[in-house]
């Protein structure tokens, strides 16, 4: 019996987007006196993942254990796709069976939390063991919907144009939906089914949410539904930690420093969306075109380690020269906790990832999300209803994309996001109900709290 501190072990998947939220809950596990052991993957895609990791595991010396977890090499013919985060997935799947003889050497562990993308590969492991199983869910309650109801929808012979599930419908419109979710031959769409399939046999599900950013959609999830899904618990948002603050360019923030207050665009689609050539010139001028001032975090490559390319060779000299006395340019990492709580900064561009739309939501900054892949309409849709944002539907995906989103379009759709007075009212309204949410008998804070006297027991 692990007492008054529940021992909760922790196993991430690969990329920052499914990192962070892993860190920031155990963070937050550490201070709410939980005992906590980190199962980090080796080796991990990126850089910027295992600087972080590193700069965790130095913060919490005496509270974390670090388990480490050596993968199978990779092996071609296993996977076909060019995602290497998503072969990264299947490769962690794959090498799930080294993890047995690591799990029998903790004892006891009062809850094991796996990332969704690995759950299936993991459950079999610490059912036998008898522990707990939780999944964390590092994407929206809306994208959470389309999981629970991806067994449904991927038998059903007739596609409509809104996904059901127990006794609820949402409004979900196809053309929102991950296309690679609609090929059940594809990679994602048989990891992300199956996942769905075992995750009825764990015992809850966690989720960087909160009630004010989708309360809708965590009402009609838990209301009469009958179809065998454990219990949703909604405890976002995740707090930035002091331990991603080491080592980070804070060139950004002096350059805020010197921007009237709410001024700026901050403008980045995340750790693993590079623009095409093509449209990151169309943004670059759309922003000139603006007339806002901007920071701009540009990104060539999906992976780090291969972003070689200077500024220059990237977006131009021609526009480098125009936008030196608009805006500020970057190609590297940021710390983006500190840029979106900055006064100066008055808006947001993003692909929509969602612990980036948690974050504008935690610092009231409004969001003009432009979706790239994955998740992101439908997180977009939730910034929408919610009101922390919006997003232009005939953008498209930026894989299918045939023709490029013009300069003049971005430009002044930007400039409407930041005219927008009622978009910015209703977005800052978010900081208050987002720290409501966490502080002492928050509905989050609660709903956590719950969960770890569950543990205890
Ligand atoms: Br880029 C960048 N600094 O320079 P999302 C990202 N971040 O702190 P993604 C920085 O990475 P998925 C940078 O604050 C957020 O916590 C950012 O996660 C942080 O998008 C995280 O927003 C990015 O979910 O992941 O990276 O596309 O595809 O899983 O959504």
């Amino acid at each position: 019996n692990s007492g008054d501190h529940p021992h909760v072990v922790l196993l991430p998947s690969a990329g920052m987007g499914h990192l962070i939220p892993f860190l920031r809950l155990a963070a937050s596990l550490v201070h709410k006196h939980c005992r906590v052991t980190l199962i980090t993957t080796h080796p991990t895609v990126s850089l910027a993942e295992s600087q972080f990791i590193s700069s965790f595991l130095s913060a919490f010396p005496d509270q974390v254990t670090e388990k480490q977890f050596h993968l199978l090499p990779f092996d071609p013919t296993s996977a076909n796709s060019d995602d290497p985060f998503l072969l990264r997935w299947e490769a962690i799947g794959r090498s799930a069976y080294l993890l047995a003889p690591l799990l029998s050497s903790i004892s006891p562990i009062s809850a094991f939390v796996s990332d969704v993308t690995l759950f299936s590969s993991v459950f079999p492991l610490t059912t036998n063991l008898g522990v707990p199983n939780y999944i964390l869910f590092t994407s929206s309650a809306r994208m959470y919907s389309l999981f629970r109801s991806f067994p449904t929808f991927a038998a059903s012979k007739t596609r409509s144009g809104s996904v059901p599930f127990g006794n609820n419908v949402v409004e979900m419109s196809l053309s929102s939906i991950p296309p690679p979710l609609l090929n059940l031959n594809n990679l994602f769409a048989k990891m992300f089914l199956q996942n769905a399939l075992d995750a009825m046999k764990s015992n809850g599900i966690l989720i960087n949410t909160f009630e004010a950013l989708e309360g809708d959609m965590l009402h009609a999830l838990s209301n009469g539904t009958r179809d065998g899904f454990p219990p949703l618990y909604a405890v976002g948002p995740f707090l930035p930690c002091e331990f991603e603050k080491s080592e980070r360019n804070n060139a950004p923030l002096k350059w805020l420093d010197n921007q009237p207050e709410g001024s700026v665009v901050y403008v980045s689609f995340g750790s693993r969306t590079a623009l095409s050539r093509e449209q990151m010139k169309e943004l670059g001028t759309g922003l000139v075109r603006s007339r806002c001032r901007f920071l701009w975090i540009v990104k060539d490559k999906t992976v780090d380690k291969e972003d070689g390319e200077s500024l220059d060779k990237l977006i131009g000299n021609e526009l480098m020269e125009k936008i030196q006395d608009q805006g500020l340019v970057i190609k590297d990492w940021v710390d983006q906790d500190e840029i979106l709580s900055h006064k100066a900064v008055g808006g947001f561009v993003s692909h929509g990832g969602w612990n980036s739309m948690v974050e504008a939501a935690w610092h009231g900054v409004r969001v003009l999300v432009w979706p790239q892949a994955g998740d992101q309409k439908i997180n977009a849709e939730a910034v929408e209803r919610s009101g922390l944002g919006m997003w232009v539907q005939s953008w498209g995906w930026a894989d299918q994309q045939m023709v490029v989103v013009k300069a003049e379009e971005i430009g002044h759709t930007i400039k409407n996001m930041m005219e927008n007075d009622h978009l910015r009212v209703k977005a800052a309204k978010f900081k208050e109900e987002a720290r409501k949410a966490v502080v002492v008998g928050g509905t989050s804070e609660s709903t956590m709290m719950g969960l770890i006297q569950d543990w205890k027991n």
